[in-house]
């Protein structure tokens, strides 16, 4: 009797051991992006922060690859977003997304329509679509995410809100359920892990793409415990930053909105966790530029970009070297690359992995996929930064930035930190990057043309 009961037993594992495998198969993996806003390359803990505490995130990059030479399309908000989203250098687009969007000059325009974003391409092939966070390709609609692919969208349009009132700089409500304006209250940072879980519960059938893009640590500078800052009606523009009693020192609060966003991915690692969709889900964590150290001198103690040159805004390595985790369990072996990635590579990577075909798109970015999956090095290839005046070309270990003077050349290897300019001692070197950062540029403002 006990041996027909082993018998049963094991038959029946084996029967739900093979169901769950053809589910797995049929099933192709969830995307979770979760991109921080402003995040500087030194301000986890993980990436040797001493002052911030992110044990969450900190799990994550012990569970996945951690990239230590990972770069964001821009320096900026709106040109990495919009790198991201399409697999294209944003430049492709015009001269509008060298820089940050605004809400004075450009309040009428947003990504083009005829840009192919991340969302556009999964939801065709099946994957429900939301983005819970700050857009910033756009204002209203029609340039919002239901315009671009998302199914659902809530959060902010504008590059910064305030964290309780969630008022824009230019003194609008600024929070949105797809094309509607919608009233809410509480923690932006919070709100969008409430968001978050929602959606994972109620998709939890079927395959989805979660793009969460963080305000956090944009300012306004505000914990959930400081206060709210602005109203409706009154323009912020000269007064942007929040209410901070100490401009040397903005840290405390900057440290407060950093465990909060730890405590967000925590969340939503944990609901995917709880659902039984940990194994069959591909979770990035990212920023899309560096952090400020200072701003315009007025404000210290901002940020850390670890060991890195410069800050957001500038092409120096802080302005656009950033924190990067990618997590399958199982799938992806935990451990360090240095193998050069940047933002555009995540369209053309998740589709990859998703069986899905790109042949039809135009993409810049990389499959890294066979990093991701099977530890192999990516071929090599030359990255290119334009962010208005100032322009950036790498290739292997060289950087070269025009950052308003002559063209500076660096060896990131022996100078992580870009101090020895090496471009009088090496100028056919320095032509080289020059020309192919030129043909670069035709190239892509030969595509911003036929936009027009
Ligand atoms: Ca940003």
């Amino acid at each position: 009797m006990r041996a027909h009961v082993s018998f049963f037993v094991v038959g029946l594992a084996l029967v739900v051991l093979c169901a769950e495998t053809v589910i797995a198969a049929e099933r192709p993996p969830n995307i979770v992006l979760i991109v921080a806003d402003d995040l500087g390359y030194g301000d986890l803990a993980c990436y040797g922060s001493m002052t911030n505490k992110t044990p969450h995130i900190d799990a994550l990059a012990a569970s996945g690859l951690r990239f230590v030479d990972f770069h964001s399309g821009g320096p900026m908000c709106s040109p990495t977003r919009a790198a991201m989203l399409t697999g294209q250098y944003q430049q492709r687009f015009g001269t509008r997304f060298d820089g940050p969007l605004s809400e004075e000059r450009d309040w009428d325009h947003g990504l083009p329509h005829t840009a192919v974003t991340i969302a556009e391409v999964f939801r065709s092939a099946g994957y429900a679509t939301a983005c819970f966070g700050k857009w910033h390709l756009g204002y209203h609609p029609p340039f919002l995410p239901p315009d671009q692919g998302f199914d659902e969208f809530r959060g902010l349009t504008s590059g910064d809100g305030d964290y309780h009132t969630q008022i824009s700089r230019a003194g609008r409500a600024d929070w949105w359920h797809n094309n509607e304006h919608e009233a809410t209250s509480g923690y932006t940072t919070d709100l969008l892990t409430r968001y978050s879980i929602e959606f994972i519960e109620q998709h939890r059938e079927r395959p989805f793409l979660l793009y969460v893009p963080h305000l956090a640590i944009h300012f306004p500078w505000q914990g959930p415990d400081d206060p709210p800052q602005r109203q409706l009606g009154t323009d912020y523009a000269d007064e942007k930053w929040g209410i901070i009693p100490d401009r040397n020192n903005v840290q405390p609060h900057v440290q407060a909105m950093v465990a909060a966003l730890d405590a967000s991915v925590g969340e939503i690692v944990a609901s995917l966790k709880r659902l039984g969709l940990e194994q069959n889900t591909v979770l990035v964590f990212t920023s899309d530029n560096g952090g400020y150290l200072h701003y315009d001198h007025k404000f210290h103690n901002i940020s850390s970009n670890g060991p890195l040159r410069g800050q957001k805004g500038t092409i120096y390595e802080g302005g656009h070297r950033v924190p990067a985790i990618v997590v399958w369990p199982g799938k992806i072996e935990p451990g360090e690359t240095a193998e050069i990635a940047h933002s555009t590579d995540l369209l053309p990577t998740f589709a990859r992995i998703a069986g899905i075909d790109t042949a039809g798109l135009t993409l810049d970015g990389f499959d890294i996929s066979p990093l991701l999956l099977q530890g192999r090095p990516l071929p090599e290839r030359r990255l290119f930064w334009r962010s208005e005046a100032r322009r950036a070309v790498r290739s292997g270990p060289w950087k070269l930035c025009v950052a308003g003077g002559a063209p500076e050349l660096y060896n990131l290897q022996d100078d992580l930190a870009e101090q020895h300019d090496l471009a009088a001692e090496q100028p056919e070197r320095v032509q080289e990057l020059l020309s192919a950062w030129h043909a670069w540029e035709a190239d892509v403002n030969r595509s911003a043309a036929e936009l027009q």
